[in-house]
């Protein structure tokens, strides 16, 4: 399996998070993205390979036009009023605000188009983002001319951003934008299954009226879970999505046995959907050490995982998500991987 990886992620370093009322460095570090990497060729999983360069056009049939416009213009205006460190917004236009006129104020603007204070910008910011979506859409590029299977080791992840807002350490969403190029160029129907442990409330968001793009997904209840207000089993998908999109939310504490019954019950619905490719929201924030996860996966059941996939026989494209327990990542991920190649 080829991997495809650009050093550009590391730009995106040094931001800050708020976590239960302090201000603490991001757990979404580079350092994650490199152990990835050190791991694939490690294991000898295949080729790495730098990314393609593509343009905003295929973003833009998933994400919203000024959102996509104010993604490279958030740092400079920031910086613009003389701020460095880390930016970050602090107010929302939640229902009982209005939408439809977008401030022009850099601390207007970022609330505008996010729904946390958890994607933050800095310098390095947009040619990270820019970079990762091309690390996606090239694995997409490979899948559609006859690859079976591809890493796009992207980084920031995407699954939580949505037609026009960040989140979660979120910008683009690459998983969406890779099913939508994969959509365009033959398959009538393509399916992303999302394991990362939190909800893909983005993807999910994305998709939700289309009956072309399926989204299941497993994850840690939002009853009780972040992103809180998307992910319960009740939504179906509305219009021509009317059932193609699928949350299997699981508890606290769950381990590998619910969660493979769990995934099983999501590949059946795949199977039934029947779509010409499949792209994978790999995150690894499953495993019991994370430090900001409730689940009890450990090193060697992520092979399981990619097995159970690879039995499914589509063209797979695995878009890498979450994961925070940084030195284990690269076994946890890359063990999905090779456990698919053998599966
Ligand atoms: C891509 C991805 O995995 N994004 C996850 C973003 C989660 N952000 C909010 C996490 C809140 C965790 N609070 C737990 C406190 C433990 N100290
Ligand atoms: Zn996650």
């Amino acid at each position: 399996m080829r991997t495809i990886y650009s050093p550009r992620h590391a730009g995106h370093a040094g931001n800050v998070e708020l976590n239960s009322g302090a201000i603490v460095p991001a757990f979404e570090l580079p350092r994650r993205a490199e152990i990835i990497r050190d791991r694939v060729r490690e294991v000898g999983l295949g080729p790495i390979e730098a990314p393609r360069e593509f343009d905003l056009s295929v973003a833009a049939r998933v994400h919203d036009r000024g959102y996509l416009d104010f993604l490279p213009r958030a740092w400079p205006m920031w910086a613009a009023e003389g701020r460095g460190g880390t930016a970050m917004p602090f107010v929302f236009p939640v229902p009982g605000l209005r939408r439809d006129r977008p401030p022009e104020d850099i601390d207007g603007l970022l609330g505008f188009y996010a729904f946390d204070a958890g994607a933050t910008f800095v310098e390095g910011t947009w040619d990270a983002v820019r970079a990762s979506h091309d690390v996606a859409l090239t694995g997409a590029a490979l899948l559609a001319e006859g690859e079976r299977a591809v890493f796009s080791l992207c980084r920031p992840p995407g699954h939580h951003a949505g037609s026009r807002f960040a989140g979660g350490y979120c910008f683009v969403n690459n998983a969406a934008v890779a099913a939508e190029y994969l959509r365009g160029r033959g398959h009538e129907r393509v399916t992303v299954l999302d394991i990362d442990y939190h909800h893909g409330n983005g993807t999910q968001e994305i998709f939700y009226a289309r009956g072309d793009v399926q989204v299941v997904n497993l994850h840690a209840d939002p009853v009780r879970e972040y992103p809180y207000f998307l992910g319960h089993a009740d939504e179906r998908g509305t219009g021509a999505g009317e059932g193609a999109n699928l949350n299997l939310p699981l508890p606290w504490g769950t381990g590998i046995e619910p969660f493979m019954a769990a995934l099983a019950t999501g590949l059946a619905a795949i199977a039934d959907f029947g779509p010409g490719a499949l792209v994978v929201s790999l995150g690894v924030d499953t495993y019991r050490e994370d430090p900001i996860s409730r689940f009890q996966l450990d090193t060697p059941d992520y092979p399981g995982i990619g097995a159970a996939v690879a039995a499914l026989g589509l063209p797979t494209l695995f878009v890498m998500e979450g994961g925070y327990a940084v030195e284990p990542i690269g076994a946890n991920a890359v063990g999905v991987l090779t456990g698919f190649e053998e599966g």
